[in-house]
């Protein structure tokens, strides 16, 4: 990851969920500074704007609480495509938007290593684990499923076929304290990893961090990083709808991303479910990029790189 070119992708989707303002967040990170603290860093930065999404098509969802499926169809095709097509030429980093922009984001790095020949892993750090598909979910909201899609689930007739799936043993889930009854039998009977805030409690969160990594790395995986925001803790991340209490601290969060940015193994991020709407002074989306740069190398001394 060392000194490709970071390619920010906005999109504005909010159709996955029902609180308005999510489609502001691509331009508070950039209002925050995104692409100045990256290029600080020392990075080339093209930012690509905010994508449009495909043209509607008619879908013909499997049952009536699904919400607004045909634009969250219409924004998986517009990130398959533009994610795929930056990973050639870079790193691509995704605004969101709410969680349902990895639907199409991880479809696009999934289809991008597949080409490559190699395995993709995909980090998922959220209260949620996003494990519903359209028909198990009770809230119809499709930033709830994307895991669920990624993964082979069934259940996703009208969204576009995956070039490639995601190995769900190849999925490491951290911060989860909000996961439905559905979710959580279909996880129990799935080889993804899931690190509840219990496991983070007792054992801390670098243990399993580092565990994966070096999964990845044995694999010469390439690695995707879905960050929500209510991964953190809602005191200090309050600009997101669905704030679950007991989240990872500041210090927890900036430590995940500096063990990220030291194992060199990450090639593509998405940051989601920013509702700048609700923020407090811009707060949450100055954490957002804070985190960013930790990932990106900003450190507080410079040290010699320890082995993950
Ligand atoms: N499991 C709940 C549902 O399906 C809440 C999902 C919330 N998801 C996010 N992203 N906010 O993680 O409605
Ligand atoms: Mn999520
Ligand atoms: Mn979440
Ligand atoms: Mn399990």
């Amino acid at each position: 990851m060392a000194d490709k070119t970071l390619f920010l992708i906005g999109a504005t989707v909010e159709s996955g969920q029902r609180i308005a303002g999510c489609g502001m967040g691509p331009d508070a990170y950039r209002a925050a500074g995104l692409t100045t603290i990256l290029r600080d860093l020392g990075r080339e930065v093209r930012d690509l704007g905010n994508l449009a999404p495909a043209p509607l098509r008619e879908v013909v969802p499997v049952n009536d609480r699904v919400h607004r499926m045909a634009e969250c169809v219409a924004w998986t095709e517009a990130l398959i495509e533009a994610g795929q097509q930056a990973a050639t030429q870079g790193m691509p980093i995704f605004l969101g938007g709410d969680h349902s922009l990895a639907l199409g984001s991880v479809a696009a790095m999934a289809a991008h290593a597949g080409r490559e020949g190699r395995p993709l892993f995909v980090l998922w750090l959220d209260a949620h684990s996003d494990y519903h598909t359209p028909v198990t979910s009770d809230s119809g909201n499709l930033h709830g499923t994307p895991v669920a899609y990624l993964t082979g689930r069934d259940g996703f007739d009208g969204f576009p076929e995956l070039a490639a799936k995601v190995d769900p043993a190849r999925v490491c889930m951290i911060g989860l304290r909000s996961v439905d009854t559905e979710e959580r039998a279909a996880l129990r009977s799935s080889d993804i990893l899931t690190h509840d805030m219990r496991d983070i409690d007792e054992t801390g969160i670098v243990r399993p961090l580092r565990e994966f990594l070096e999964r990845v790395r044995q694999e010469n995986g390439l690695l995707h990083v879905s960050l929500d925001v209510d991964f953190l803790d809602p005191a200090i991340a309050p600009a997101v709808g669905t704030t679950v209490p007991g989240g990872a601290t500041f210090r927890e969060a900036h430590l995940v991303m500096e063990l990220l940015h030291d194992s060199g193994l990450v090639s593509s991020l998405d940051l989601v479910e920013l509702n700048p709407m609700l923020d407090e002074r811009g707060k949450t989306a100055r954490l957002m990029i804070d985190l960013t740069a930790s990932l990106f190398g900003r450190r507080v001394i410079d040290r010699p790189n320890r082995p993950f």
